[in-house]
């Protein structure tokens, strides 16, 4: 099933010697801040990028010196969980070896930004020794799995957080790469006798990504994954998982055979039976993916190229039954819970919208060192959401105010509707890809937006907004109920009618946008809103109900103007 020609990374992947290649000797190196070209490639497996900080390019061009390069570092931490200890030494590490700041991400970890080559091995051997890691954080391998962290469902998302840690052990590369350069500073001299019996010797075509949701809150996207279990609760557990299949954002701007897709529901599996039944997804896609092609090589293009019926099928051959029908699910929001909620364990857990997943200490918003501070006095945990905020979860009633304390001292601010459910890809200056502002502009469009819908007196009406710098979907742009997507400098693609809970893709309506060309397209959908919506019916529905926005085809026409 796959193609003859390779592409250049199924080479280096080849030639390295499970994920070693010259990583280590180019740690030694010091009269360059970067790594050679190939390992580029290899550290993404070992969790990192090699970056360059992009508002300092046109000066460092101009004195002819290197770029400032520098190091993204990705955790893998499944389900988000943390416990305070770890989340000391995250933030140890962003002070000490980053740049000050923890950036909270759509996949429910934490990435440093800003580390020299030479500070790398010190940061990974401090979160290690709090049990951390960044193994297959990036790179063509199974990524972080996330799971729900609605804390009101606390039986089912501790499930969910124990389903991700069993299915990312499983997946995870067997090579000792990561910790021989990275930990044991052991001079590197092999890995012949290891071998990756699930992701094969030159490992995946492309990443892969899974999903844990408990409806009714689809806080993971679960339709934007490769694979994605819905969890079926019987008396407030899961009692199994409906599969989904094929989901995926990345696209590429004026090239229509790359799309957004959302996952198909393919069955009902066991809680036991999860586990290898990513291990067959994950093989199926290792031996028929694209290997030639990387823009293709994802599942969902697997599955568009030989068909469901036809994945479906050798997934029954090589899982050994097929699957039983997918019981009925209904989720109503992808968003977090935000406040305080109590929990089914009778604890209590907050719900901290962070902006754009950054945390940062700012003047008059000391957020670094506040989490600092409950996280010094705090015995329950932190949960990282896939929408880019944090949960502090277990808290004893008891404790409620002294929390509460804390966080109205940082400047504790309550975001309006429109901002809660707002998020925004990295983007520049860290984004090697980026094309326009993502996380430095959404804040202000946001006010911007805020103004317009109070204008038209919908103060308090939650609507999702989602902005990437580049098509690429990081902040899973194609879901939301207003997706803007960059261009170019300033300019972004509008995007509207995505679902309210993740389960539709929007439209293209409006290319090469800048903020006033955004408002104005905005300004009368919201008018009308105001005017024709029917009780509790969602900005999104509205649009496709009157025929503002066209309904959407299935499949690859969604993402096409
Ligand atoms: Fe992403 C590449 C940031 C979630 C699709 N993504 C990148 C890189 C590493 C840029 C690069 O390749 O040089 C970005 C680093 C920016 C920086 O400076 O930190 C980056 N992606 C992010 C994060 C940090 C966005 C955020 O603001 O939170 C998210 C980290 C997730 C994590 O913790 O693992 C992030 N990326 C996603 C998601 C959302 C998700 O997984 O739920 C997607 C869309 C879902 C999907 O994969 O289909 C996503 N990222 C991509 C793609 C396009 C993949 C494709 O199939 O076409 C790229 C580019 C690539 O892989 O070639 C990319
Ligand atoms: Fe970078 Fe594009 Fe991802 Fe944004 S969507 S972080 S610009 S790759």
């Amino acid at each position: 099933m796959t193609t003859s020609a390779r592409s250049r990374n199924e080479e280096i992947k080849e030639a390295s010697r499970f994920l070693r290649g010259s990583i280590a000797s180019g740690l030694e190196q010091t009269a360059t801040g970067a790594i050679a070209e190939d390992d580029t490639q290899l550290v993404k497996f070992h969790g990192m990028y090699q970056q360059d900080d992009r508002d300092l390019r046109p000066e460092r061009l101009r004195k002819k010196v290197e770029k400032a390069y520098s190091f993204m570092v990705r955790l893998r931490i499944p389900g988000g969980e943390m416990t305070p200890a770890q989340w000391l030494a995250a933030s140890r590490v962003a002070r000490e070896r980053g740049n000050a700041t923890l950036r909270l991400t759509t996949r429910q970890t934490i990435q440093f930004h800003g580390l020299l080559k030479g500070n790398l091995r010190p940061a990974l051997r401090t979160l290690h020794a709090d049990l951390l890691d960044s193994i297959a954080a990036c790179g063509d391998v199974n990524r972080n799995v996330i799971a729900t962290t609605n804390p009101a469902q606390s039986a089912s998302r501790a499930a969910g957080v124990e389903l991700a840690r069993r299915l990312s052990d499983h997946l995870l590369p067997r090579s000792r790469a990561w910790h021989e350069i990275w930990i044991d500073g052991e001079q590197v001299t092999g890995g012949e006798a290891e071998d990756e019996p699930i992701l094969g010797g030159t490992y995946l075509p492309r990443k892969f990504k899974i999903a844990i949701a408990v409806p009714p809150v689809n806080d993971v996207d679960v339709f934007a994954h490769d694979l994605g279990f819905i969890a079926i609760e019987e008396n407030g557990v899961p009692v199994g998982y409906d599969v989904v299949i094929g989901g995926g954002m990345g696209m590429t701007h004026g090239e229509p055979d790359t799309f957004p897709r959302v996952g198909d529901v393919i069955g009902f599996c066991s809680p036991q039976e999860a586990v290898a039944l990513a291990e067959h997804v994950v093989t199926i896609q290792r031996d028929w993916g694209d290997r030639a092609d990387r823009r293709h090589a994802r599942l969902k293009y697997t599955i568009e190229r030989v068909g469901l019926a036809r994945f479906v099928e050798e997934l029954a051959v090589r899982h050994g039954r097929r699957l039983a029908p997918a019981r009925p699910y209904s989720f109503v929001s992808n968003g977090d819970r935000l406040g305080w909620v109590e929990g089914e364990d009778g604890l209590w857990h907050y719900g901290l919208f962070v902006e754009n997943g950054r945390i940062a200490d700012h003047p008059g918003a000391p957020w670094l060192t506040t989490l600092e501070t409950i996280a010094h006095r705090h015995r329950g945990a932190f949960l990282l959401t896939a929408n880019q905020n944090l949960v502090i979860a277990g808290v004893p009633a008891g404790e409620r105010e002294d929390i509460d304390a804390i966080l109205d001292a940082a400047g504790l601010t309550r975001p309006g509707a429109l901002r809660r459910n707002a998020m925004a890809c990295v983007a520049l200056p860290t984004c090697g890809l980026a094309l326009a502002e993502s996380e430095r502009f959404l804040p202000t469009l946001v006010t911007d937006l805020e103004r317009l819908l109070t204008r038209h007196g919908l103060d308090g009406q939650a609507m999702t907004i989602r902005m990437t710098g580049c098509p690429n979907g990081c902040a899973r742009p194609y879901l939301a109920e207003i997706g803007l997507v960059g261009r170019g400098p300033g300019l972004y693609n509008l995007y509207l009618g995505g679902a309210f809970d993740g389960s539709r893709l929007n439209r293209l309506v409006g290319t090469d946008l800048d903020r006033e060309a955004i408002l104005a397209a905005l300004d009368p959908l919201f008018a009308a809103y105001a005017r024709e919506r029917r009780d509790e019916e969602r900005f999104s529905d509205f649009l496709i109900r009157t025929d503002r926005v066209a309904p959407l085809p299935e499949g690859p026409e969604a993402a096409r103007p």
